[in-house]
């Protein structure tokens, strides 16, 4: 059985971080152990939400690990609150990531705004932990702050997108991803580059039409753990983004449906289904 290692914060509520990854990434057959790095009362998309850090125990975390020898087939980056949890993280990679799958999720924007509390300083950090990944999975908004360039949130063409990926991958990481990509009305989808075979790839699905928040972390979680079952790139950015799509089919099937996240736990059967 393959096992990795997530470290991002808990949201209470909010569906989102390791609430989706721990769910998603156990039921793709693969052990999740996980590093919270602080527990929120929900995500910080809500008014009024409670904060306690964990950075304190991270450190301590991965000695014990350590000292236990344990070792990991992949480690994903989700949230990651501060300057110093970035640096802990890069410490995770180097301690326990040597030849394994890595997977950086720069979540810290969206809709061409920074989330609450993060700055350019931190971007730019982000931008160093990306050097260290395998794969990136930045949205238009999160590739702007990394790069230094200005948001565009539509009317882009596939240069734009290419030249984008190109200069993600100058970062250093061996394979980013675009997510939220739209080329054409009413898809959506992702766009990826793989800079060792200088080759790019694309995949699309209809575009629903209501945004969930969270639906990145569940994104993510599902492609990582394509990753880590071998399935490869392509077929892991197929996977993730049908996921993705059934849920927000779910969730706009139920009448009353919550508005701060999908319904991913239904889709589950379909995730499990499809990934054989
Ligand atoms: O990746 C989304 C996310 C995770 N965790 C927290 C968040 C957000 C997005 O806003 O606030 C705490």
């Amino acid at each position: 059985m393959k096992r990795i290692a997530t470290i991002q914060d808990i949201s209470c509520v909010g569906k989102c971080s390791l609430t989706v990854a721990l769910p998603v990434i156990s039921a793709m057959g693969i052990e999740a152990s996980v590093i919270p790095t602080a527990v929120l009362s929900t995500h910080t998309m809500f008014q009024g939400f409670t904060f306690h850090d964990l950075t304190g125990e991270i450190r301590p975390i991965m000695n014990h690990w350590k000292q236990e020898g344990f070792a990991f087939d992949g480690i994903y980056t989700g949230y990651l609150g501060s300057l110093e949890q970035l640096d802990l993280a890069h410490q995770l990679f180097q301690e326990f990531g040597r030849g394994k799958t890595i997977l950086v999720d720069p979540c810290m924007a969206d809709n061409g705004k920074l989330y609450y509390g993060f700055d350019q300083k931190f971007a730019d950090r982000m931008a160093l932990l990306c050097r260290e990944a395998d794969y990136i999975c930045p949205n238009l908004t999160e590739a702007s702050f990394l790069l230094h360039q200005p948001y565009i949130e539509s009317g882009y063409d596939e240069a734009y997108v290419q030249a984008a990926l190109r200069s993600l991958a100058a970062l250093g990481a061996r394979r980013p991803v675009l997510t939220g990509i739209s080329l054409e009305p009413g898809k959506l989808g992702v766009y990826a580059y793989d800079s060792e075979q200088d080759s790019f790839f694309q995949y699309y699905d209809d575009e629903l039409p209501t945004h969930f928040h969270g639906t990145g972390d569940i994104w993510a979680s599902a492609f990582f753990g394509g990753l880590i079952l071998g399935r490869g790139m392509e077929e892991s950015l197929r996977i993730a983004t049908d996921y993705v799509c059934e849920c927000i089919r779910l969730t706009l099937a139920e009448p009353h449906h919550n508005v701060y996240g999908v319904n991913f736990e239904q889709a589950i059967p379909y995730l499990v289904k499809r990934i054989g």
